[in-house]
């Protein structure tokens, strides 16, 4: 009886991107007498008529939309599957990529699985079809096959309440911070786990260090000057945080975060949250009695 998903719009989950009495999807609300009323006795405010949800559900599906999240918990009607990591260099302390991905799903309640790969089976063509860089995360839902975890996570904000804003100038911006996380910090912190990691052998690369070093202090430093005192980058925190967050946390054990105090505090506040916290807890236990590689 679909009364159970359109006759109950109070507690229908209110998804941000389409919201479910906007006018600007052109969708009949007050149209008729429908199979399911709001309300009883006096009390009717108005009938609920199945073409609403049919337009929106359409509009969904234009958007890869493959189902109703649960009215209660939001979860979607597929539990997600991500790939991770058999074995870690960190042992799971939270540098793998997935864990940006697993504190997603965390923050907006959704359950999901893992699947645990190893380096050798990443690089298998079983792995490359869902990954064509051998590489973890992915993400599967229904029969949607994600990577790169920025993707990931924009899928999963974008699918849920509570990691994007509803204004749309907001979102734009917490999705730029996002961008900002992976394509503008991101890159000079990879450079110096290059540089110590791969080149660290290498003659010159006791000249070279400085130098990488110099470019992150440039992007802190003004990452730093726009946090100010604020507690998350555009008012309450979002998709933008969780990135940058991630992100920041990758230069933690080089002591350079410190440089910048109110940097540290905001990983330390990204850290705190409970929904990290259950995600840093789950990617660890996957590494619980296993020997680190690499
Ligand atoms: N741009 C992609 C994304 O954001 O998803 C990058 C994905 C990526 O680099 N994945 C890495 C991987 O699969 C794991 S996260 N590497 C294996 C390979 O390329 O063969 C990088 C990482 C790995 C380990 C630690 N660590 O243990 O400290 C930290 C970060």
């Amino acid at each position: 009886m679909p009364c159970s998903r359109s006759g109950a719009p109070q507690s229908l989950r209110v998804d941000p991107q389409f919201p479910p009495f906007g006018t600007a999807l052109g969708c009949v609300f007050f149209a008729s007498i429908g199979t399911c009323r709001i309300g009883s006795g006096p009390f009717v405010i108005g009938s609920y008529k199945a073409r609403r949800v049919t337009c929106a559900k359409d509009i969904r599906r234009r958007h890869g939309f493959r189902g109703w999240p649960h009215a209660i918990t939001g979860s979607l009607p597929v539990t997600p599957t991500i790939t991770v990591f058999e074995r870690s260099p960190d042992r799971g302390r939270g540098l793998a990529r997935d864990m940006r991905v697993r504190w997603a799903l965390e923050e907006v309640g959704q359950p999901y699985e893992v699947r645990l790969v190893s380096f050798g089976a990443m690089k298998e063509p079983a792995h490359r079809a869902l990954h064509p860089f051998g590489q973890i995360p992915t993400y599967e839902e229904g029969d949607l096959v994600l990577f790169e975890s920025g993707a990931i996570v924009f899928h999963i904000a974008e699918r849920h309440a509570g990691l994007l804003p509803d204004d749309a100038n907001a979102r734009a911006r917490a999705i730029m911070w996002m961008f900002a996380a992976i394509n503008t910090i991101e890159p000079p912190i990879l450079d110096l786990v290059t540089a110590k990691l791969v080149e660290g052998d290498k003659p010159w690369c006791e000249q070279r260090l400085p130098l990488v070093r110099d470019r992150i202090r440039v992007r802190l430093g003004e990452l730093s000057a726009r946090l100010g005192a604020a507690d998350w980058l555009d008012g309450a925190f979002s998709a933008g945080d969780l990135m940058m967050v991630a992100v920041l946390l990758r230069l933690r054990m080089s002591g350079m975060l410190d440089e910048y105090p109110n940097l540290s505090a905001y990983a330390a506040r990204g850290e705190a949250r409970p929904a990290y916290q259950r995600a840093f807890a789950d990617q660890l236990a996957v590494f619980a009695g296993k020997p680190a590689t690499g």
